[in-house]
């Protein structure tokens, strides 16, 4: 839903796999299923007939589309070896198989850029699939996946996207997409990312950064890291790159409130050099949200961070997290609240997702098992409100938070850049502003919940411990810097 609207980005993970195929001699083609329909795609099997088929799925959402697509590609190219990889693929790799019963050839957990031709390799001896590291098929595994030693051989084959025009966010319209660092060193509850990289943060070469961002032919940029500038020096080195080169972008980057307090030098800096855009995790604005949570950080700090980020004169958007045990009054309390700041207020829903700690130890208790309800804008858990008028609720605030930003009010402050945008043809900023309605309705969010379910999530078995983290990780931790992350709690 929320790609429907506010923003559409290149598949970053999936352009590094393809450079690494195509580094190894094969010919690749992407078509990223965000812009492309499946009546595209069933034409581009027929006509191309390729050996390898690959889907990324990040998203918990996609795995019922992708079970089907791999059942219908069987049926046209019967020979094809079918993988899947990505974030959630990697925390659902057996169940992925089952539901596929026999169509998804293997699933390849962690990251892909080295195991990916050795997988293509293997596709002509099933049986030595098996044997690589975080392969999964339905006859076994290998061993452990492995991490990736050098995070600037590969540069993304950006090239391979047709149609770059859709990728944006917001009124950053084209935007490409970059990463600086790899992974975060916190451990918030609801959170994936830390289990995915085993707890660790590695940097990109600053050098390697500069020169790919000089290759990136769009105007805007989204850094893709979970938590951007973690060591202010990196930031400070990729910022004298871009100086150096002359680059002139304009940035959009996410990160936590306790990092902005902390580098608010290197935050200002990339101020002159383009940064727009700011994304705060707040998460909660209560101590007892941000504890549940596992944030590791004061809700003063996130205070005080919001009000460093106003003087910066940057656009700031943050994030609440909207539990199902909300009522109505709770709802008010955060339009209040939300209204009351210049931030665009983000509200999602609390989702247990396979990877976190929470659905390790809470997941036996959702509410349904539709992996296509897991996109944190539909409740999982049992709600304290009846289910209508939970949604109800949440789309009331949602819907005050966007008039709040892209009502009339608003758009009158937006109308230059819009028509500025529309001169250069780019029609994706302005479009969103008309779609809220369409797409967020608490009817359609009520009614998701009645299609029928034809591959149910697999529950975890309730523990009587609190699960240990390393259960849940991908990748194995290292030894890494200490980053004084507990210090703030
Ligand atoms: C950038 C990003 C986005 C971008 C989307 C970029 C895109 N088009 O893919 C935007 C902002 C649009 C976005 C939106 C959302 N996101 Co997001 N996003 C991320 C983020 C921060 C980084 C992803 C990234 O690009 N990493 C860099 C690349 C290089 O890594 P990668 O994609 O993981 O790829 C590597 C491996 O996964 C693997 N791989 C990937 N594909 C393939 C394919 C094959 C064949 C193989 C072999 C390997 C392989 O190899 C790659 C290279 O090592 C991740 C957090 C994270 N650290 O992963 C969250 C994350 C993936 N997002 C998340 C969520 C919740 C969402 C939203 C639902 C949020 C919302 N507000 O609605 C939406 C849903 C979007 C949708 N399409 O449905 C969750 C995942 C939840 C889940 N398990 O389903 C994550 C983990 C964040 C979190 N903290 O929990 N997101
Ligand atoms: S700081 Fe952000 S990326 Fe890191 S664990 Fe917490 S929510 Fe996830």
């Amino acid at each position: 839903m929320y790609t429907e609207i506010y923003l559409r980005l290149e598949p970053l993970g999936l352009e590094l796999v393809a450079a690494a195929a195509r580094a190894a001699g094969h010919t690749v083609r992407i078509l990223d299923l965000q812009v492309f329909s499946h009546t595209d795609y069933f034409r581009t099997l027929d006509e191309w007939q390729p050996d390898v088929v690959a889907f990324g799925v990040n998203y918990l959402a996609n795995i019922p589309e992708v079970i089907d697509l791999a059942r219908a590609t069987r049926q046209r190219v019967p020979e094809a070896l079918f993988v899947v990889g990505g974030h959630s693929a990697s925390f659902t790799a057996d169940e992925i198989l089952a539901h596929a019963a026999g169509d998804i050839d293997c699933v390849v957990r962690g990251e892909g850029e080295a195991i990916f031709p050795r997988v293509i390799a293997a596709a002509g001896d099933r049986a030595a699939l098996a044997t690589l590291p975080g392969v999964v098929t339905p006859h076994g595994r290998g061993p452990a996946p492995e991490t990736l030693s050098d995070l600037d051989a590969l540069a993304p084959a950006r090239d391979l996207l047709a149609k770059r025009r859709k990728y944006f966010i917001g009124v950053l319209d084209p935007a490409a997409s970059i990463e600086f660092s790899r992974g975060c060193p916190w451990d918030c509850s609801f959170c994936s990312a830390w289990t995915f990289y085993g707890r660790t943060h590695r940097q990109r070469d600053p050098g390697a950064i500069g020169a790919e961002l000089q290759r990136i032919a769009e105007p805007g940029v989204f850094i893709v890291d979970d938590v951007a500038f973690i060591h202010e020096e990196h930031g400070y080195a990729i910022g004298r790159e871009i100086e150096r080169r002359g680059i002139r972008k304009k940035y959009y980057l996410e990160t936590r409130g306790d990092v902005l307090l902390r580098n608010r030098d290197v935050f200002r800096y990339w101020r002159r050099l383009g940064l727009e855009y700011m994304f705060l995790g707040v998460e909660a604005i209560d101590e007892a949200g941000l504890r549940a949570h596992r944030k590791r950080v004061k809700l003063s700090t996130n205070f005080d961070a919001l009000e460093l980020a106003r003087s910066l004169g940057v656009t700031v958007a943050i994030n609440i997290i909207a539990d199902p045990d909300w009522d109505e009054d709770r709802f008010r309390v955060i339009r209040e609240w939300a209204l009351g700041i210049p931030e665009i207020v983000n509200i999602s829903v609390n989702t247990p997702y396979p990877g976190t700690q929470t659905f390790a130890e809470q997941g036996h208790l959702l509410s349904t098992r539709d992996y296509r309800l897991f996109d944190i804008q539909h409740a999982v858990m049992p709600t304290r409100l009846p289910l209508d008028r939970f949604y109800a609720e949440l789309v009331r605030t949602q819907q005050v938070l966007n008039t709040k930003h892209l009502g009339l009010g608003a758009l009158k402050d937006t109308a230059v850049l819009a028509a500025g945008l529309l001169a250069r043809g780019q029609t994706n900023f302005v479009r969103m502003l008309w779609r809220f309605n369409g797409v967020f309705n608490p009817r359609r969010q009520l009614a998701d919940h009645a299609r029928p379910v034809r591959y149910a999530m697999r529950l975890p078995v309730p523990a009587a411990q609190p699960e240990s983290p390393q259960n849940l990780y991908v990748l194995r931790p290292r030894e890494r810097r200490d980053l004084a992350v507990n210090a703030d709690r």
